[in-house]
């Protein structure tokens, strides 16, 4: 009985530890990023940020604006945004590097990087 009681204990003492210790800080909270979209350019021009983490244009222009990456909007598109307005935040899942631009105005341009988890 006695036994058994120290065998509980342990368990419990494990299971504490287990609960205590934090997990390797592996898995970092993904990011949420904001692009300003301002008349005519997109600040900051380039960005960097790490895979699984969201990217939210908003329109501090006064003109409408939109991001449309260079593939022609296969990897991702806003839309037209109304100035005061911002997108739908876009997750991205993909490593790599994504230029866009705004359609509407030629030379607005910019960049995501988006890098794989440490
Ligand atoms: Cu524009």
């Amino acid at each position: 009985m006695r036994r058994r009681f120290a065998l509980l204990a342990s368990l419990v003492a494990l299971v504490a530890l287990a609960v205590l210790v934090p997990v390797d800080a592996a898995d970092p909270k993904p990011k949420k990023h904001v692009v300003e979209m301002r008349d005519n350019k997109f600040e900051p021009k380039e960005i960097t940020i790490t895979v699984g983490d969201s990217v939210t244009w908003v329109n501090k222009g006064k003109h409408r604006h939109n991001a449309t990456s260079s593939d022609g909007g296969k990897t991702f598109k806003t839309g037209p945004v109304k100035p005061g307005e911002k997108a739908k935040p876009h997750k991205f899942s993909k490593t790599g590097k994504v230029p866009y631009r705004c359609t509407v105005h030629e030379g607005m341009k910019g960049t995501v990087i988006v890098k794989k988890a440490k």
